[in-house]
């Protein structure tokens, strides 16, 4: 099987392409052994990009742990650099279809390849039901949670997938690894959350470190940074239009009158590779 490594700012995933081969097992248990950073590929997952009725292209995602989630921000950037880089479809806008419905991609494209990518992402859920949360109300903002001796504010946001965003004064050294996974499978969380930890910088920057549900942590998430943007809003911290720096890189994300929240960043291909069938 061939594979693409790609990355948006150092969430890196395993691509492959459906379009022109299958896959040689399920992805739910492809995922974990491709995506280990010692005995397989590494990456924080697997995505499939496959042919689509409604859009120019699909994309799927696992996690590193095998499971399906709805979204990747990242993810669809790289998707569609790779749709148009290798002339599945070169468009521009490109339509993409994910599991949060299909996403319009504006491409900035230089020497015949895509370089960056402005997406838009649709409009936040805030439903607590559609998060989902188990909580009550219209939308929740700085609920108070406690994990373990850390007495936290939540703010629940879905891009597609679920997002628990939490401001801090600063992100201690250990604040990810130890509160992260706590709050990912608290049972608050029916499907589990991504969990992102904010430091505002201004009205219009933040520094954000995300763990991922069923990858950990990683060097960024996309979705995450929109969620980040929304929450700021929603809690009076932030302007709508904020850069998003994250440990692999930075994010623009604005969150538009109209509702519908842009997100914009670079897609990066690696290298590629055969995967023993
Ligand atoms: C796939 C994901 N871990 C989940 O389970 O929802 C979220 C990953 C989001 C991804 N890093 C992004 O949006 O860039």
């Amino acid at each position: 099987m061939r594979f693409t490594k790609m990355h948006g700012i150092g969430n890196d995933y395993v691509f492959v392409d459906c379009f022109r081969q299958s896959l040689p097992e399920a992805p739910e248990t492809l995922a974990p052994k491709i995506s280990d950073r010692h005995f397989g590929v590494g990456g924080d997952g697997l995505i499939l990009i496959l042919p689509s009725n409604a859009a120019d292209a699909r994309m799927r995602i696992f996690n590193a742990d095998g499971s399906e989630a709805e979204m990747c921000g990242n993810g669809v950037r790289c998707v569609a650099k790779y749709v148009y880089d290798h002339a599945i479809a070169q468009k521009n806008p490109l339509s993409i279809e994910t599991g949060r419905g299909v996403l319009t991609l504006y491409l900035e494209v230089k020497d015949n390849a895509v370089r960056t990518v402005t997406v838009d992402m649709g409009e936040p859920i805030l439903e607590p039901a559609r998060v989902p949360v188990q909580l009550s109300g219209q939308a929740i903002v700085d609920y108070p949670l406690t994990v373990e001796d850390l007495k936290m504010e939540i703010t629940c946001v879905s891009m597609g997938n679920p997002h628990c965003v939490i401001f801090v004064p600063r992100i201690e050294a250990d604040l990810v690894a130890r509160i992260g996974p706590r709050v990912e499978k608290h049972p608050l969380f029916p499907n589990r959350t991504n969990v992102e930890f904010v430091e505002v910088l201004s009205r219009s920057e933040v520094r954000m470190r995300v763990w991922e549900r069923g990858s950990g942590e990683t060097l960024a998430c996309g979705t995450g940074a929109c969620a980040v943007c929304v929450a700021g809003v929603l809690n009076g911290r932030l302007d709508r239009k904020v850069t998003v720096h994250l440990l692999g890189g930075d994010l623009d994300i604005e969150w538009k009158d109209d509702g519908h929240v842009f997100m914009t960043g670079p897609a990066v291909e690696v290298f590629t590779g055969d995967w023993p069938a």
